[in-house]
């Protein structure tokens, strides 16, 4: 197994329920270290980039909005195989669906609302990764 880095954001939903702490600590539990952390207000234009490859999706719109609607924590995680590892804490993309345990079967509300963003692959991980950190914001 390899050591390796995701990039993690804790959504708007998490920010206005004041749960960032709360995910963290799952994040943490789970062997995960928070090798990177900022809060930010994603700006549309950054949102629409990140969300790109779903920009002919319905939802698209609405994703845009709720993932400006608040302030985010944009994170890298590192870890054994933290890409994969980081999915499975998250839970499946819609609540209703994911195992019990997981970040999303314990906060989230809704398939759109689901609380935390983690790579789907090392590759992506990489890009999502320099979008939003210089190498010096980032201290494994
Ligand atoms: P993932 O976040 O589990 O990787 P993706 O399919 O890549 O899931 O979708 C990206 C994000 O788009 C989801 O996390 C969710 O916030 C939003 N999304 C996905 N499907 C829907 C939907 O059917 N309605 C509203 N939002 C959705």
């Amino acid at each position: 197994m390899a050591t390796e880095r995701t990039f993690s954001i804790l959504k708007p939903d998490a920010t206005k329920r004041n749960l960032t702490g709360a995910v963290n600590a799952v994040i943490e539990k789970a062997g995960l270290r928070i090798v990177g952390q900022r809060r930010i207000q994603m700006s549309r234009e950054q949102a629409e980039k990140f969300y790109e490859i779903h920009k002919e999706r319905p939802f698209f719109g609405e994703l845009v909005e709720f993932m400006t609607s608040g302030p985010v924590v944009v994170q890298v995680l590192e870890g054994e195989n933290a890409v994969a590892k980081y999915r499975e804490v998250m839970g499946a993309t819609n609540p209703a669906n994911a195992d019990e345990g997981t970040i999303r079967k314990t906060f989230s509300e809704s398939v759109g609302e689901n609380t935390v963003h983690g790579s789907d692959s090392l590759e992506n991980a990489k890009a999502e990764i320099a979008q939003f950190f210089k190498d010096s914001d980032i201290a494994g």
